[in-house]
């Protein structure tokens, strides 16, 4: 089976899957709610799910779809929809695939689909805060954390700039105070415990953090060469990658960082004109990672590249880190503080 292909077909036909799972789902009172943010939502949901699902055949691990229907059935239980909500969506999702393909293909994605519902039913998600009492900084993690979901952003930086900075370095407040605060707000949504905005708001406070604190360390970069980091394809996701390259550029690299969402042609571009020696780039959601290896392959093709180092991190690979075996690369690293050894020792560079 080519499971590539498969994936392929899944994704040229996820608005006929769509439409005929919603019509399952809803039966006769589509009508009713057509035009609704209802009906929008759940064309929205299915349109991730679906996404999921090709990007799990592509690579042929269900680990990766199982992982994403726990997470999804405990984001319905959270916002208070049935259990049922969530087995028939499931159910009705496979019998819209069935009806589109045959034979061995048929069987594997139905067998995709029944065993993550079934997966998603029997396990719950349910994870303990990110903000850890071993965390030698936790006071301030939290104290930020607080500050934040009251709005006060002049006293959060200040908690930060004033207070942290002459208690600890950058790259422990990035990875004791921004990434745990990072990780429980997403928790806490997940949870149905803060809204999209204070997440939006947090996020935005700790960038505009992060930038205030560029003055103390930007004029140590550059002797240790070029790297460049960024994220592929639709991903939004930026605050991690950005704490490498800014971790990188504290321990001396003079980094090009293109935040998220960037076309591969002008990563492969801007690799070229720097004579840039590392390559970081970060997936959170799975379903950019088929994204990941088209950059690869072009940088593969390229025989300029060839001494060019690839290394990867994100979300995505914490959460199923055998996906690294999939790619062409020549590192993971799972945080920033591991990500800069990893880059000293695959540009050789000797402190
Ligand atoms: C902030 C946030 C957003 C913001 C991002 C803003 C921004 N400018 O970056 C916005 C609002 C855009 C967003 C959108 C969405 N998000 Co969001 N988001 C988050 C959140 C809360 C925090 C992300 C973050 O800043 N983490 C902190 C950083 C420091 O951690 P990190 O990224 O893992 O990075 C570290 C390591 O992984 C590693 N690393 C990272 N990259 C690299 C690269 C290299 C080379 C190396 C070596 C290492 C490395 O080092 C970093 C530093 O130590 C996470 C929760 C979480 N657990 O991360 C959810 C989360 C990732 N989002 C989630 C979801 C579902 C979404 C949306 C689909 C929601 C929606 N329905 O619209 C969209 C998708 C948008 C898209 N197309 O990408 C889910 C994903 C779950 C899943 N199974 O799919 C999460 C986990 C929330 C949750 N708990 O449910 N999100």
């Amino acid at each position: 089976m080519q499971y590539k292909e498969l994936s392929r077909l899944i994704e040229e036909n996820t608005d006929d899957f769509i439409e005929n799972t919603m019509q399952c789902v809803y039966e006769n009172r589509l009508s009713e709610i057509e035009g609704s943010e209802r009906a929008q939502k759940s064309r929205r949901d299915l349109e991730y799910i679906i996404n999921y699902l090709a990007e799990s055949v592509y690579f042929n691990k269900q680990g990766l779809f199982e992982d994403f229907s726990i997470w999804l059935k405990s984001l319905f239980k959270n916002i208070g929809m049935e259990e049922n909500v969530f087995r028939n969506t499931y159910k009705c999702l496979m019998k819209s695939l069935e009806k589109e393909f045959q034979g061995p293909e048929r069987t594997y994605i139905k067998n995709i689909i029944k065993d993550s519902m079934n997966k998603a039913l029997q396990k719950e998600e349910s994870i303990d805060s990110f903000i850890r009492e071993d965390n030698p900084y936790q006071d301030y993690a939290e104290e930020y954390l607080n500050l934040l979901l009251d709005n006060k952003k002049k006293e959060a930086s200040q908690l930060i700039t004033d207070k942290a900075l002459s208690n600890m370095g950058v790259d422990e407040i990035y990875l004791n105070i921004f990434q745990p605060v990072q990780k429980e707000v997403g928790r806490l949504w997940h949870a149905n415990k803060v809204s999209v905005a204070q997440e939006h708001y947090i996020s935005s406070v700790t960038q505009l953090v992060m930038s205030q604190l560029y003055p103390h360390f930007l004029s140590m970069g550059g002797k240790k060469g070029s790297v460049v980091t960024t994220a592929v394809g639709n991903e939004l996701h930026e605050i991690g990658i950005r704490m490498i390259a800014d971790l990188l550029e504290v321990d001396g690299y003079d980094t090009i960082h293109l935040g998220a969402n960037t076309p591969n042609e002008s990563i492969v571009k801007t690799i070229m004109n720097n004579q840039t020696k590392l390559l970081g780039v970060s997936v959170t959601l799975p379903i950019h990672l088929s994204e990941l290896e088209n950059l690869i392959t072009m940088i593969k093709n390229e025989k300029l590249l060839k001494d060019l180092k690839i290394m990867v991190g994100g979300y995505a690979f914490n959460r199923n880190p055998e996906l690294v075996n999939e790619f062409e690369i020549d590192e993971y690293s799972r945080d920033a503080k591991d990500a800069v050894k990893k880059a000293n020792s695959l540009t050789e560079v000797v402190d």
